[in-house]
């Protein structure tokens, strides 16, 4: 199968990064496709970013309903343009938060999140409440680290592990979900320095894609992931008329 791994910032290095954890624990014959947006934030860290970030993602989708993919994932922990995505192929899509949400409750009945900024909490709080897991996250927590940052993840891992373990001694919690797909490949040290589960989104997503993908299993057309009603798009976006 084609997975196409889009990393909603344009950062190719990160791409790179994030493309190699998903390859890691992807099955034999998965082709894992990094795919960066050509315009967008470097990184995503606020509202603005996630914005703009969300017409990448939905460009990323239109190139790979050309390109043939059979499954996508939205590698950032905002998971940007998720349901404007779903609108736009019959094939299945995962946001990395929902992924990383979703095996969390089922290894844990409480988790916490560790994440980068501050200021970027409210957007996975958002999330938990969207996806109904706001019952089972103890607390989001922020590592003070900008993501782009995360590229140098030897320089981060003492700050990670210090909220990881903050996380395990306050929260009352079983598992530790990463909040940014720059985290992927610091998952296995991680989760030996907590000694609790550790879930990262970025794989959670692989393996959910195929397993979908394997089920037969692809984004329902009935209702509101129908494809959006045809339109004349003005100016910069007149590419998506139809
Ligand atoms: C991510 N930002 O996974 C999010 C993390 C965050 O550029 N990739 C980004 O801080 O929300």
């Amino acid at each position: 199968m084609r997975l196409h791994l889009i990393n909603p910032n344009s950062s190719a290095s990160m791409t790179a990064t994030i493309a190699r954890a998903a390859q890691r624990v992807a099955a034999p014959g998965t082709e894992i496709i990094g795919c960066t947006p050509a315009d967008g934030p470097a990184s995503i860290e606020s509202h603005f970013d996630d914005a703009v970030a969300a017409v990448g993602v939905c460009e990323e989708i239109r190139r790979g309903e050309t390109a043939g993919a059979d499954a996508y994932v939205i590698a950032c922990f905002g998971d940007p343009g998720l349901h404007a995505a779903r609108e736009l192929t019959r094939a299945p899509v995962i946001g990395i938060a929902q992924a990383a949400f979703a095996l969390a409750s089922m290894v844990a009945t409480r988790f916490s999140v560790v994440t980068t900024l501050q200021r970027t909490v409210i957007m996975s709080e958002h999330l938990l409440h969207a996806y109904g897991y706001a019952a089972q996250c103890r607390r989001v927590r922020a590592a003070e680290i900008p993501v782009l940052e995360l590229e140098d993840g030897a320089a981060c891992m003492g700050r990670l592990v210090d909220e990881a373990r903050r996380a395990r001694d306050e929260d009352g919690i079983g598992a530790i979900v990463l909040g940014c797909a720059g985290m992927a490949d610091l998952t296995a040290e991680l989760g030996q320095a907590v000694g609790l589960p550790v879930v990262d989104g970025v794989t959670a997503a692989v393996k959910l894609a195929e397993s979908m993908h394997q089920l037969g299993l692809g984004t329902s057309k009935f209702g509101d992931y129908a494809t959006p009603p045809a339109k004349v798009f003005a100016g910069r976006f007149g590419h998506f008329s139809s």
